[in-house]
């Protein structure tokens, strides 16, 4: 195993840097850059010292370092945690100072790997630290740190117990086929089936929510032109972003903007106006307004409340089949409402409306609880997340347990029934990290930050 080291902060100005060290030869290079006698440094003491250059032994800066020992460290192996000066250039040149004394740069999350490698986390545990670093709300850290805390390991194996169970039922008869076992009972093996599959399902329905619900949900303005779309867009990013105009098809291409919409992060896009048109450039626009719909989680459809001939139109049936959450925004009341209330009323039933001014800001703010609300509707309040490699590998396992059922229904030999259970237990043993092969463990890591 190799030395490497790596700056742990991001690169800019700051009051402080980390600048950290791990493997085999971390007390060589503490000897190298601090000129200090590493049989004198004790364990998880906090040092002062100056930092030096180990070839031109010239000062770099004034740092406070830890030293662990293997293998009572982050990584499990002999680290070094440098605190320096901040700033775009000292923690730059102590890094050239450590790989000079003998370290390489480090990959990025070769950190977190190598503490998975030594055995003191899954890879569960190992994919929620860089989901935590990447967390944009409260809510989004508390989801992946369930992961961290090894909730999420525990009720996956808890699956994973049930199916070894099922296993050895199925095995204790193909092993003894002489001896004298009592047979199976069909009804409490088709309880333990049910359990499973139970079990598994709303495991990856939960997950998979939590994967959505750190994403944020995309959130679709759309209705025809003029109506205020971009000004509503403006209003809920609090700063003028989209062109606004009294020309109709202003709008010809879609913008998108990342948006706190009360605590949740949230992608909002505003489109095209739909509109017919001869013009070229805006048929394009529509048609990309009809892809951003597509992919939206909720739509806001834009009406002028202002003019009296304002109707609903087939748009929004076809929204409610595809299934989205919709809000229909009754816009510019800051002119008097003259659509036809009671009918609009009758026409959109168990639809969600509210009246604003987009150019006043009026009732934004409960526009954004509407939008909160729907997010909870759609997301529910998972309490962790599956990242799509893992989700993937559940729905596999899931796949083979019904596999394995229906062989047990159709009574098939136990050889049969058991063969997909086997697998997805070595199935799941990747999902936590045993004897997994390298190139996924490097997919996992690449999307780490470096340092982590
Ligand atoms: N009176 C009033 N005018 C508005 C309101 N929202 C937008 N407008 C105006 O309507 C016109 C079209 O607005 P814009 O946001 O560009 O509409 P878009 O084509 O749907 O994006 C502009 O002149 C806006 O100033 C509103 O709440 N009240
Ligand atoms: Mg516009």
């Amino acid at each position: 195993m190799s030395t490497v080291c790596a700056i742990a902060t991001p690169h800019g100005i700051s009051a402080l840097a980390i600048i950290r060290v791990t493997g085999p030869d971390t007390k060589e290079i503490l000897k190298k850059i601090f000129f200090k006698n590493p049989s004198e440094i004790s364990p998880k003491r906090i040092y002062r010292s100056f930092l030096y250059h180990p070839e031109t032994k010239e000062i770099l800066d004034e740092v406070t370092f830890v030293f662990y020992r293997e293998p009572e460290s982050y990584t499990g192996e002999d680290m070094l945690e440098i605190i320096s000066h901040g700033g775009y250039i000292v923690p730059r040149l102590i890094e050239e100072a450590i790989i000079k004394a003998g370290a390489d740069p480090a990959l990025p999350g070769e950190f977190t790997k190598r503490r998975f490698l030594n055995g003191k986390i899954d890879l569960l545990q190992a994919e929620s630290i860089n989901e935590i670093s990447r967390a944009t709300t409260k809510s989004a850290v508390s989801i992946t740190l369930s992961k961290l805390k090894r909730d999420v390991s525990k009720r996956f194996g808890v699956i994973q117990d049930e199916i070894i169970d099922l296993v050895k039922d199925f095995e204790a008869i193909i092993d003894f086929p002489e001896e004298d076992i009592p047979p199976l009972d069909d009804r409490e093996i088709m309880k333990k089936y049910n359990s499973i599959i139970k079990k598994l399902e709303n495991f990856i329905e939960e997950g998979e929510k939590g994967r959505k619900f750190l994403k944020g949900p995309k959130i679709a303005i759309c209705g025809k032109t003029n109506v205020g779309k971009s000004t509503l867009f403006n209003a809920l990013l609090e700063r003028e972003r989209a062109i606004v105009s009294e020309i109709p098809g202003t709008t010809r291409d879609y913008i998108s903007e990342e948006v706190f919409i009360k605590e949740v992060l949230t992608k909002v896009f505003d489109t095209a106006g739909i509109r017919k048109t001869k013009g070229k450039v805006e048929k394009i626009g529509i048609k990309k307004t009809e892809q951003i719909i597509e992919q939206s989680d909720i739509i806001v459809y834009m009406l002028d409340a202002s003019s009296k001939n304002e109707k609903l139109d087939g748009f929004i049936k076809n929204l409610k089949e595809k299934e989205k959450e919709i809000i229909v925004v009754f816009n510019k009341i800051d002119r008097g409402i003259k659509i036809d209330r009671k009918k609009l009323k009758r026409d959109l039933k168990d639809i969600s409306f509210i009246f604003v001014s987009a150019k006043e800001r009026k009732n934004i703010d409960k526009l954004r609880n509407l939008i909160e609300q729907k997010t909870m509707k759609i997301f529910g309040e998972p309490h962790f997340s599956l990242s799509e490699r893992e989700s993937r590998i559940c729905v596999k396992v899931l796949t083979l347990i019904r596999e394995s059922f229906t062989s047990f229904s159709k009574k098939l030999s136990e050889e049969i029934v058991v063969l997909p259970l086997k697998e997805s237990l070595s199935l799941m043993n990747d999902l936590i990290g045993i004897d997994v092969e390298d190139k996924i463990l490097e997919k996992i890591f690449e999307n780490f930050c470096v340092g982590k």
